[in-house]
């Protein structure tokens, strides 16, 4: 009798602590966050330094991240957070490619419990609680900086009649290329001398900078005085350009660009840029954090925004070993 009984309280010891360790959340180690990132692409020297952020920031934080770039195609954004979907990762971050065409693919992260955070560029969806938080720059005011630039330029260069600007837009569709634009025409307005003669995508590349300011020069229409670039590498394409055509970039066009890239400091020094407007790519830190964050259940604003700087050719010799990206 007394074995019986033995047996019978050591089955219920076990017994309970089978059950109390089912009962209490996993003691294990903790797993580390799954989180899925879709890259834009790999277009300009900003995406590289946006990308070198997020790899280098995921490594520090302990956390697995799943890195996707789309070439800078909507739909290889769309399969990539549909395979992040399926593979059930904790939280979704993306720079959209451009602002729409996400409401059925977000709307399917919503359905799988899956948390999204934008970063860098935003998005025009039907329901904001289809991502959690946007962290990244104030385009529109990138637009005011660079024109505000060009008017007080214009007094000192051109204080007498019309100024023609010609413009490289971003990517057409994007955010960046759409609110910039929105922000320099809002501020040349202070000066109406001051036109946008011709204004086409050169997609933020250097390649396609270069072939649209060729077609610019060509056209041969009015002078052109002054280039608004939405970023640098447009920029420096465009530089090339016009130095083939026998001109001289700065002297004969004035240029502001905006991202605040190595190449654009090394441009200033070398007198072929008069200013870049920041953007600052090293988002990879802050988003970490915003992970670990919606992980945790914690509230978050729906916006953050870097704060960013302007950095004319007189100061760039100076901030060039002080830059980051
Ligand atoms: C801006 C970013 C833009 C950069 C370009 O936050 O989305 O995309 O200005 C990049 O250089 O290609």
């Amino acid at each position: 009798m007394k074995t019986f009984r033995r047996q019978l309280l050591a089955v219920a010891a076990l017994g309970l602590t089978l059950g109390a360790t089912a009962l209490t959340p996993a003691l294990a180690a903790d797993k580390p966050l799954v989180l899925g990132f879709s890259q834009v692409g790999a277009e300009s020297e900003w995406r590289t330094a946006n990308t070198n952020s997020i790899k280098d920031a995921a490594k520090q934080a302990g956390i697995t991240l799943k890195f996707a770039d789309a070439q800078q195609k909507q739909e290889n954004q769309v399969k990539a957070i549909r395979s992040f979907i399926a593979q059930k990762v904790d939280v979704i971050a993306f720079s959209p490619v451009v602002e729409t065409g996400w409401d059925t693919v977000l709307r399917e992260a919503k359905a799988a419990n899956i948390p999204v955070i934008l970063t860098d560029r935003a998005v025009k969806v039907s329901d904001p609680s289809l991502y959690v938080t946007f962290i990244g720059s104030d385009f529109v005011e990138e637009g005011r900086k660079a024109g505000k630039w060009a008017v007080e330029w214009a007094k000192k260069n051109a204080p007498t009649g019309d100024v023609n600007i010609v413009e490289l837009q971003g990517t057409v569709g994007s955010a960046p290329a759409i609110d910039r634009k929105k922000g320099f025409e809002e501020a040349i307005q202070a000066d109406p001398r001051l036109k946008i003669l011709r204004s086409q995508s050169g997609d933020f590349t250097r390649a396609k900078g270069k072939e649209v300011m060729e077609a610019f020069l060509k056209a041969k229409d009015k002078k052109i005085q002054l280039l608004f670039a939405h970023n640098d590498d447009m920029a420096i394409g465009a530089i090339q350009a016009i130095e083939e055509a026998g001109m001289k970039p700065v002297k004969d066009i004035a240029i502001v660009s905006i991202d605040g890239v190595r190449g654009a400091f090394e441009a200033m020094v070398a007198g072929k840029l008069n200013v870049t407007i920041e953007c600052n790519p090293l988002l990879g830190p802050q988003l970490m954090q915003l992970a670990k964050d919606v992980k945790a259940g914690k509230q978050l604003p729906k916006r953050i925004t870097t704060e960013e700087g302007v950095f004319t050719a007189d100061v760039a010799a100076q901030e060039l070993p002080k830059r980051k990206y």
